[in-house]
């Protein structure tokens, strides 16, 4: 099979190579612009609360800079690491066609960048506009180091909604933003929390949602959206209320039962151009638990017409995978043993696995070099054993096992993924990403899924593009997607996943 890939690939370049020469003569390069930026990531003095104390970031700023370009275009950012930690970029979002390398997750598809050392990542955007975002991928720094990414479409292509008087990169804390009254503005909202959902709303204004995860969507409008970690929405605001100030506000939405969550409401203040100085008029916010208003959000988003895919009609490839927590026996009691009685943890894992990255190198160059040991492909592409999913789950299932499994999937092929949430430990919405890719959410509902009664039900002819998706709480999503990316999607959920390889050549990486 890995050799009837490479040809597969190979020809698929040559194809390519063709088609690329005769269209950069008609407009390529009158268009694409390469964009050089220089991150620094080092520590840096913050005040809060009269202490002064140090936080990484990329160029002493926080969030970070935020990256501009068009669709069409390069970016080649050199990364130079001051910091006394280990770090990778990853650029969320960007498909990275025939550039897996330059995606970033650490010992996935590169070792870190280390201490005193720099690493220039250099990749195209394809076929994408809208607004997307880049973080740290190794554990401790993503907190603070991230930024918005913002793609425009290519010269000469409009929005598909009449150009806003201003465009607004929102990453979720307090700032101030001004508007002109009667205009209208974009907004460009990120959600950057580490592992949190999060409602976004502005008092006494409605918003028409345009774009998610840098894809267009049927506009329609609504009060309050909802975006899980890693997704971005884009909605237009018109500035139509009497002239004043009203706070934009964001907060939680949380569904797991009995579990310490954040419940703070940060807010922005969306000022009009006006003397008027009054207290700024608090919207009102759905409860943490109101599943209700993230059904009703998200059953409303279907996708603009595609220019470049159709939804996969015929199914290669067709996955189920449980997604969830599970117990795991502590081995010494720890401050990682926070689960129940004091001697056991949380493992999050997908048909039973809890994934763990290598050390000894990533995923991708034990690839390439052929090194033995550091994965296996036998990730199951079903549950090992069938069970009430969302039902009452005898404790025998509750602890997964541990192991660095991939699924491989064959290049061009219609790939179909059941995500189904579990009930082990506690029923929650689970946001789960996959990397280098979009996606289309054909269905999703609540229960176990029934492939009989809800297959009929998806939604094949405008389903919505996403490159992150939460899974409902004691639900399902199903996603489609066509295998047309070589490299390691990283199908993410807490940082544990599974992922997939074809063959492409081997970069200069930083060491591992
Ligand atoms: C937030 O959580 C704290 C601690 O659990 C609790 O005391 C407080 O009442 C909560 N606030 C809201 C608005 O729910
Ligand atoms: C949401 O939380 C409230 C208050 O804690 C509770 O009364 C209600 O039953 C919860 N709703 C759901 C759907 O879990
Ligand atoms: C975990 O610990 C519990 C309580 O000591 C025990 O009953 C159970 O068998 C253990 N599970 C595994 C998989 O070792
Ligand atoms: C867990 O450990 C804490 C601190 O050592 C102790 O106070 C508590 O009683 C323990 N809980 C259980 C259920 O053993
Ligand atoms: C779930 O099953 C366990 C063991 O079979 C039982 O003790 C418990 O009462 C059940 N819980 C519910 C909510 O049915
Ligand atoms: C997961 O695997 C462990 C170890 O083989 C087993 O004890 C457990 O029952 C399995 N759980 C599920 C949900 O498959
Ligand atoms: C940093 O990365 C190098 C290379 O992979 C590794 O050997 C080292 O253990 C890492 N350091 C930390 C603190 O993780
Ligand atoms: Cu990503």
């Amino acid at each position: 099979m890995a050799s009837l890939n490479l040809t597969t690939m190979q020809q698929s370049n040559i194809h390519c190579v063709a088609i690329l020469i005769s269209i950069i003569l008609s407009f390529c390069i009158a268009n694409a612009e390469t964009h050089y930026h220089q991150f620094v990531v080092e520590a840096t003095p913050v005040k809060r609360l009269c202490r002064t104390h140090n936080i990484i970031t990329v160029n002493g700023q926080f969030p970070g800079p935020t990256l501009e370009a068009r669709d069409g275009d390069t970016l080649v950012i050199k990364v130079i690491n001051s910091a006394r930690y280990n770090v990778t970029l990853h650029w969320h979002g960007i498909r990275q066609m025939r550039t897996p390398w330059a995606d970033g997750p650490e010992y996935v598809t590169q070792c870190p960048i280390q201490p005193g050392s720099s690493y220039t990542y250099r990749f195209n955007i394809e076929n994408q506009d809208g607004t997307l975002w880049w973080h740290a991928h190794s554990r401790w720094l993503r907190a603070t180091v991230y930024g918005a990414l913002i793609i425009y479409p290519k010269l000469g292509v409009p929005y598909p909604f009449p150009k806003p008087k201003q465009e607004i990169p929102i990453i979720l804390e307090t700032t101030k933003f001004h508007v002109k009254s009667g205009d209208t503005v974009l907004l460009r909202i990120i959600n950057a929390a580490l592992n949190q959902e999060l409602f976004f709303t502005v008092a006494n204004h409605m918003l028409t949602v345009v774009g998610n995860d840098a894809a267009y969507n049927k506009q329609f409008t609504t009060r309050v959206i909802m975006l899980g970690p890693g997704q971005t929405t884009n909605v237009l605001l018109t500035a139509n209320q009497p002239a004043g100030r009203y706070y934009m506000a964001t907060r939680a939405y949380n569904t797991a039962q009995n579990a310490a969550f954040d419940n703070t409401t940060a807010t922005a203040i969306l000022e009009y151009d006006t003397k008027i100085t009054s207290n700024p008029l608090l919207p009102q916010l759905p409860a943490f638990n109101d599943t209700a208003t993230v059904t009703a959000f998200t059953s409303q988003l279907r996708s603009l017409s595609t220019k470049n895919a159709k939804v996969p009609i015929r199914i290669d490839e067709n996955l189920f995978f449980t997604v969830g927590l599970g117990l795991v026996n502590c081995t010494r009691p720890g401050p990682r043993c926070q689960g129940p009685n004091n001697n056991t943890r949380f493992a999050a894992s997908m048909n039973n696995v809890s994934f763990v990255l290598p050390r000894r190198t990533s995923l991708l160059q034990a690839y390439y070099q052929n090194i033995q040991g550091i994965y296996t492909t036998d990730f199951p592409p079903v549950p090992p054993v069938t069970f009430d999913y969302t039902g009452n789950v005898s404790r025998g299932l509750w602890q997964p096992r541990f192991g660095t499994k991939l699924y491989k999937l064959k290049f061009g092929s219609n790939v179909q993924i059941v995500l189904q949430d579990t009930a082990i430990v506690t029923t929650e919405d689970h946001p789960i990403h996959l990397h280098g890719y979009h996606f289309y959410v054909v269905g999703q509902g609540f229960g176990n899924f029934n492939p009989s009664r809800d297959t009929a039900k998806f939604n094949l002819i405008d389903p919505p593009v996403r490159n992150t998706i939460n899974v409902p709480v004691g639900g399902w999503s199903v996603i489609r997607f066509v295998a047309d990316n070589p490299g390691m999607a990283f199908l993410v959920e807490n940082g544990h996943g599974k992922l997939q390889t074809v063959e492409a050549p081997p970069p200069d990486l930083p060491p591992c």
